[in-house]
């Protein structure tokens, strides 16, 4: 059977124009500073988001644990969405490893009202835990891939910097959030002090994210980074990809971004499944099923017997992410396999 894969972007297999340039990349050691390729990657990362400097690692975890280790001292308070991925996706890293105390803020979907941030700020007094940084997340993961605007960005930079905070984004799909807003991720970037995103996600190199700020920050951030044993040797080969990822990948996320609404537009009359279409701005689309009776596990087992692969949010959530693999045509496809599903749990029924 020929899969229709929307469990992640993340499962997105490098082009052929990435493996070439795998294949023929300069190399170097880059613990040494001497991967050409690596270098240049850097250089270009920077670029594309309008900082001084940029540093290549090998996942989006590990950027985030790195952005937070550079921020904050061990014992200082972050600011983070509650359903943000550093605090709920990253194996509790931030505390475990970089010794920040987590102070979770609820937004509308994923976004974070300034008013919101500017309550949680701790004055100073002995019994708290200093405020030091603010984490955004954009697009933000559970909220649906949801965007947060260049408006909010630059009310949340002014509460933080007002309170001397620094700011952190979690910009593994920063380039979503871009298409989306119509934008230049610089003009997103402009906002914060940092920025991780993602190369290995919709861009559909293999591996690699970046961590960009200013060459201060990005020289602490290298030695934290060697800190968690991410200081990699001949990363060049990784490198090449990201080059392609950054140069040639960018523009087509308007189509994963066009599927998504697609996808999301024939699903929201199928009986027993929620959607709400407000949230579907980028790539993913997420549904509840709580009035279907049936858990997430058990009904993505069903639509994967259908032919389609999708993730869990338990108890009742499942979460599409369109990506380069998913076309238009497999919309009516993908469509028809969870209406098929449905229909076997919801009565009265049509369409199946
Ligand atoms: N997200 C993955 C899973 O971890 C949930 C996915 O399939 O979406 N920030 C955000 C907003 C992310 O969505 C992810 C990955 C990361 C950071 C971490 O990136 P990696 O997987 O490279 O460590």
């Amino acid at each position: 059977m020929e899969w229709i894969e929307l469990r992640s972007d993340t499962l997105t297999l490098p082009t052929e124009e990435m493996r070439d340039a795998m294949r023929n990349a300069e190399v170097g050691d880059d613990v040494w500073g001497e991967d050409p390729t690596v270098i240049r990657l850097e250089e270009l990362a920077a670029k594309k988001v309008g900082k001084e400097a940029a540093l290549f690692l090998p996942s989006g975890t590990m950027g985030n644990l790195v952005a937070v280790m550079t921020h904050c001292s061990r014992g200082d308070e972050i600011i983070l969405e509650a359903e943000s991925h550093i605090y709920y996706y990253e194996v509790g890293g931030l505390s475990a490893v970089a010794g920040a105390v987590p102070r979770l803020v609820l937004g509308n979907s994923g976004v974070l009202d300034p008013d919101d941030v500017r309550a949680a700020i701790r004055e100073s007094n002995i019994h708290y835990a200093p405020t030091t940084c603010l984490a955004i997340e954009n697009t933000h993961n559970r909220g649906g891939g949801t965007v947060t605007d260049l408006t909010i960005l630059a009310a949340l930079h002014d509460v933080a910097k007002d309170r001397g905070l620094s700011i952190h984004m979690d910009g593994a799909r920063i380039f979503n959030a871009a298409i989306a807003l119509g934008v230049d991720a610089s003009q997103i970037a402009c906002h914060v002090d940092s920025v991780m995103f993602c190369l290995s996600k919709g861009l559909s190199a293999p591996v690699g994210s970046m961590l960009a700020g200013d060459a201060d920050f990005i020289a602490r951030a290298r030695k934290n980074r060697k800190m968690v044993g991410g200081g990699m040797r001949q990363a060049g080969v990784l490198a090449a990809a990201g080059i392609v990822a950054l140069e040639k990948m960018v523009d087509r996320l308007a189509e994963d971004h066009a599927n998504a609404r697609a996808l999301a537009e024939a699903l929201v009359d199928v009986p027993g499944i929620e959607i709400d279409l407000s949230t579907v701005e980028t790539n993913m689309v997420v549904f509840d099923l709580s009035r279907l009776g049936i858990g997430s596990n058990e009904f993505a087992a069903e639509l994967s017997a259908e032919g389609v692969r999708v993730s869990t949010r338990p108890p009742h959530g499942l979460r599409a992410v369109t990506n380069r693999h998913f076309t238009a045509d497999d919309v009516e496809r993908a469509a028809q396999a969870v209406r098929t599903v449905c229909c076997r749990h919801a009565a009265p029924c049509s369409g199946a």
